[in-house]
């Protein structure tokens, strides 16, 4: 057994849905950026969680174009994936359109447990969170899935990183318990 657990998250969704701010904002880059730079492909970027009652857990963020052009590319970057975040925008139409491919895609296509994924509805502006909006509705494929309303203008870091953590703890937790399971056959 490893002494320090790593896991590996998808970050996923349409296009200019804030994927890779978000990525940025969880790895701890104290900079914003207003400027869009689309995402070539893919990205990988690194953080480390501690939790309580667990080690240290290396994660690794694997930052996802939104762009379809890119689509040769997912079937290795489905390969061992331990859980699954869905970045999109809920006041764009097209993003709710697009969210259950997203789903299907990448979470059903890498054989993720629901517990295993959790969807930011990311907001471009702070005062679509400040009216109180609730979450919007999601599909019924996906209405086990935790989701809450993100933003970077002003944002809320207990709630961002404890939905985050809860994904990452899930992962540590299906792991040891395979772990265990493979010494216990041998
Ligand atoms: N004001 C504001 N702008 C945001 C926020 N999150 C993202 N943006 C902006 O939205 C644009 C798109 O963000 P990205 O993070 O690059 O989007 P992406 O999903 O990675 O896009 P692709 O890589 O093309 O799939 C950028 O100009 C960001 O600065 C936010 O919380 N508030
Ligand atoms: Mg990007």
């Amino acid at each position: 057994m490893t002494s320090e657990q790593s896991v590996k998250v998808l970050v996923v969704g349409p296009k200019k849905s804030g994927k890779s701010s978000v990525c940025n904002f969880l790895s701890g880059y104290k900079e914003f950026s207003n400027e869009y730079r689309p995402t070539m492909g893919l990205r990988i970027c690194e953080c480390e969680r501690e939790m309580p009652s667990m080690e240290k857990v290396s994660v690794e963020l694997w930052d996802v174009s939104g762009d379809r052009n890119f689509e040769n590319c997912w079937p290795a970057i489905l390969k061992d994936v331990s859980a699954c975040l869905i970045v999109y925008n809920p006041s764009n139409i097209n993003h709710v359109k697009e969210l259950e491919f997203w789903y299907k895609t990448f979470v059903q296509g890498s054989k993720l447990k629901d517990e295993n994924c959790c969807i930011f509805a990311h907001c471009m502006s702070s005062e679509d969170l400040t009216k109180e909006n609730p979450i919007p509705k999601l599909p019924k494929t996906m209405s086990k899935i935790p989701a809450i309303l993100t933003n970077l203008d002003i944002p809320d870091k207990e709630k961002i990183f404890g939905s985050f953590d809860r994904l990452v703890q899930n992962c540590v937790k299906e792991q040891k318990e395979n772990e265990e399971k493979m010494v216990l056959e041998q």
